[in-house]
């Protein structure tokens, strides 16, 4: 046997018995090994250089062994990857068993947060009387929020409601009312009367306190069709606020202004912690302002093109957390936004 015959041999049988070795805790070894013996720089490379110094008739015949060795080890090796990748399976697995006697862990439940349950009361209840309900946007246009509700730029009105500006035609919507033209714009009214609420978010420059936030929710209301009358208003709102507080709670109506609508009210409720007596939340008045209202301004429904000499229309739009408030007698309007669990949970 040549001499490099002798080393291919050795070669093939240390590789196998290094191969032998190596288990799932040193797999790292493996690819080491791969490369020391069957890689560019590797043994059976370097074995190949004696190649040159052979006689002619050996080149062939140890190039030949050369190939088969390298064949032998690398099916070797690839035994080896599974063998080891097996092992470390069954390693895992050994030491995963279950423990079926552990007690399971409970599952906590969700619950929707007290502002949507009360939106979607208020929802039902509208429903039920053939309202449809539609979407607004929040950031909404100048366009929309003022000047298609009676403000135009530089309107002294405007001042009632300062927001947070995108640009100075875009703005964070101060409240729920542009929704009214968008809607009243679309409506088919040869298929009959618009009976519509829109709930969403609204933003202004308040100041925060017990009972105002800088963003808050409203729902707003709208009625246009033949013969709408301030009755029809009165009525509705009646209806909905003793479903919400119960038949014994009070409600008042104040005249007020609202650039869109005319008259204009604000509608108050008896105040659910002093009962009308006066206290902190009510700011000693005994009423609590949940929403302003009125039949809509001839001039909206003109710019709908809508003839407010056949048709008229009143419009509501009430501030959700008040209700909120006022049903489960929370005294601070920043519960809501804090995300303190021993608040939200009280609502379940
Ligand atoms: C409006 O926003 C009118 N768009 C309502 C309206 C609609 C009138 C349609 C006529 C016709 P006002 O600014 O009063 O009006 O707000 C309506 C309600 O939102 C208030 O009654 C109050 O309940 C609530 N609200 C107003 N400001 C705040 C605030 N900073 N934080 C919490 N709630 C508020």
């Amino acid at each position: 046997m040549s001499t490099i015959e002798q080393q291919l041999a050795e070669l093939k049988q240390s590789t196998l018995d290094e191969l032998q070795k190596i288990r799932h805790e040193n797999a790292k070894d493996l690819q080491d090994l791969r490369v020391a013996v069957l890689g560019k720089k590797g043994s059976l490379t370097d074995l190949l250089k004696g190649l040159k110094d052979l006689s002619n008739e050996m080149k062939p015949i140890i190039g030949k062994q050369v190939n088969e060795v390298r064949d032998v080890l690398t099916k070797a090796f690839e035994e080896r990857v599974a063998l080891v990748e097996a092992e470390k399976i069954r390693a895992q697995l050994a030491q995963e068993s279950i423990d079926v006697t552990l007690p399971g862990r409970p599952v906590r439940q969700g619950y929707r947060h007290v502002l949507t349950q009360t939106s979607e009361e208020i929802e039902d209840i509208f429903l039920g009387m053939g309202f449809q309900i539609v979407d607004g946007f929040e950031v909404e246009k100048d366009y929309y929020n003022f000047e298609r509700m009676n403000l135009p730029k530089d309107h002294p009105a405007r001042d009632m409601q300062d927001t947070f500006y995108i640009t100075e035609e875009i703005l964070m919507r101060t409240h729920t009312s542009p929704v009214q033209a968008r809607t009243m714009d679309q409506h088919d009214f040869s298929k009959g009367a618009l009976k519509m609420i829109s709930p969403g978010r609204v933003f202004r420059r308040d100041t925060d306190d017990a009972t105002h936030s800088h963003q808050f929710h409203q729902i707003e209301g709208l009625v246009v069709g033949k013969n709408v009358s301030m009755s029809d208003l009165k009525g509705t709102l009646e209806m909905i606020i003793k479903k919400m507080f119960g038949a014994d709670r009070q409600i008042r109506l104040r005249p007020s202004y609202f650039p869109f609508t005319e008259p204009s009210v604000e509608v108050d409720v008896s105040c659910f912690k002093c009962g009308g007596e006066g206290c902190n939340v009510c700011k000693k008045t005994g009423w609590i302002e949940i929403l302003g209202a009125g039949m809509v301004h001839p001039h909206v429904l003109e710019m709908s093109g809508i003839d407010p000499t056949e048709y008229s229309g009143f419009a509501f739009g009430l501030g959700q957390e008040r209700i909120a408030m006022l049903r489960y007698g929370i005294n601070d309007i920043r519960g809501f936004y804090q995300g303190d669990m021993r608040f939200s949970e009280q609502f379940k």
